[in-house]
């Protein structure tokens, strides 16, 4: 377990919060650990241990078939990260010892390119889009408590952003097989530069945090539940209060572990800039307006690992 004099935390005692508990409690307890860690845990969620099951064992069969086959499925490129990936990681050269299959989150993008991807693509549409609108209910749920939690007045500002049928969330299934060396880089360091991401795995470790520096805290794997990361957009949208959490996967040297992310992202043109309730505490704007379309042109142009908000920063 990773410990450590400067923070509380570790692999035993990360922030989990029960959806079940008193909604103040709960509101505040989140807030807590965005603001501490910009990660967390979440059970009682009320999403079915079926519709995770079903999107698991959709990767899982996808994953499982001929390289030529995966392919079918649109090779993500630096020019469309979208589609099939074999261990190249956006378009500046990132690497890591993984499969994906990044997908757009609107339900008639993945109609249509689930007959790219299943030979059952009624199956595959109807279990995945039923997983992204439940995870997609959830993430605006946390995102309603998040406000609360802030006093923020009108607490539906951030939930907006990813109910609007226009956003730009994404759906990711991270396929990390065996390596002959434990814990080698599966997906690098980064923050993810959307507001909030909800990732689930199989019953296999290898996710890992990062605090301070070069502290990575383990994050034991638990398939019924959902790992919470705050997103750059959401450390923008707060001013500061929550920092998007460094994160990164390894591989196990037994077996193979595959995780389903979803990102929930604001549309493209949609304007980014904290509510004034989070501009009280300094006084002004950590970062200046932009658009969605801006930042992820720039991302997108970036290494996975570099800070992605420093150029949107004000003077
Ligand atoms: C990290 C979070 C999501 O997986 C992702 C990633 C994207 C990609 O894989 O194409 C990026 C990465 C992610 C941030 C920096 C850029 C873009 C790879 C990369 C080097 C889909 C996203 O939105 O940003």
């Amino acid at each position: 377990m990773a410990t450590s004099s400067q923070t509380p935390f570790g692999s035993q005692n990360l922030p989990t919060i029960n959806l079940l508990d008193p909604r103040s409690i709960v509101s505040n307890e989140i807030v807590e650990a965005c603001v501490e860690l910009g990660f967390f845990k979440v059970i009682n969620h009320g999403i079915s241990y079926e519709i995770i099951e079903k999107v698991k064992k959709e990767g899982f069969n996808f994953f499982g078939k001929e390289m030529f086959e995966k392919s079918l499925a649109g090779q993500a490129s630096s020019t469309n990260p979208l589609g099939y990936g074999y261990k190249n990681i956006g378009s500046r050269g990132d690497m890591g010892e993984l499969e994906y299959l990044l997908l757009s989150a609107h339900p008639s993008y993945i109609a249509e390119k689930s007959i790219t991807i299943s030979n059952d693509s009624s199956q595959f549409s109807s279990a995945i889009n039923e997983y992204i609108k439940a995870v997609n209910a959830l993430t605006c749920k946390l995102l309603v408590l998040i406000a609360e939690g802030l006093n923020i007045q009108d607490t539906s500002v951030f939930s907006r952003l990813i109910m609007d049928e226009d956003s730009d969330s994404l759906i990711r299934f991270n396929y990390y097989s065996p390596t002959s060396n434990n814990a080698e880089i599966g997906f690098g360091e980064h923050t993810d530069p959307q507001l909030l991401s909800l990732l689930t795995s199989n019953d296999v470790d290898g996710f890992q945090i990062s605090v301070q520096n070069d502290e990575w805290i383990p994050v034991p794997a638990d398939p019924n539940a959902f790992w919470v990361n705050v997103g750059d957009m959401l450390q923008v949208l707060t001013n500061g209060r929550f920092s998007s959490v460094r994160h990164r996967a390894l591989t196990n040297s037994s077996k193979p572990r595959l995780s389903v992310i979803y990102f929930g992202a604001p549309p493209l043109l949609a304007s980014i800039s904290a509510p004034p309730e989070m501009l009280s505490n300094i006084g002004y704007s950590l970062y200046r307006t932009f658009t969605w379309a801006e930042f992820k042109d720039n991302f997108y142009r970036q290494r996975l690992t570099e800070g992605r908000l420093n150029y949107f920063k004000n003077e």
